[in-house]
């Protein structure tokens, strides 16, 4: 090899090392499954804005949403247009991410949370926000008490 290409080849080389240190590993993506009735425009707004923070999001339709909320033990106070399933958790309705990535990092003993009323300026829904939205805690053994609040955004 030459002195010149031996010097290409090394700054290449370098250059790699470098990008590679900048980049650092690439993590996965967090994946959710929303499910979701055909008919559900916001839904797949939420959908959208849930890619765009960086999860990996599959979309379900299914006409008989009441019995996956009935399987995963979401109360009909706390059911939502649509539901999310993530590493064990179920969402329901239009929760913004902030409160997602923290359900998944806390990993609480819970059976996940939820905003329920589609209020107007939440991800996905569009409109004007009015007011905080409220995220509820759903309860593994729901009482008759108000459900606890997980965050308030
Ligand atoms: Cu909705």
């Amino acid at each position: 090899m030459r002195r010149r290409e031996m010097l290409a080849l090394s700054l290449a080389l370098s250059l790699a090392s470098i990008l590679a240190a900048i980049a650092g590993p690439v993590a996965a993506a967090t994946a959710l499954t929303l499910h979701k009735d055909p008919t559900c425009g916001c839904c797949v707004g939420h959908a959208d804005y849930l890619r765009a923070e960086g999860f990996a999001v599959t979309v379900i339709e299914t006409t008989d949403l009441e019995s996956l909320k009935r399987q995963h033990g979401v109360p009909p106070a706390l059911a939502g247009c649509h539901t999310i399933l993530a590493e064990g958790y179920v969402i329901e309705g239009h929760v913004p991410a902030g409160p997602i990535r923290r359900l998944l990092a806390e990993r609480p003993d819970i059976v996940g949370i939820s905003l329920a009323g589609m209020p107007p300026g939440s991800p996905g829904m569009g409109g004007e926000k009015t007011e905080p939205f409220v995220i509820h805690q759903i309860e593994r053994s729901p009482g008759t008490e108000t459900p606890a609040i997980f965050a308030v955004e």
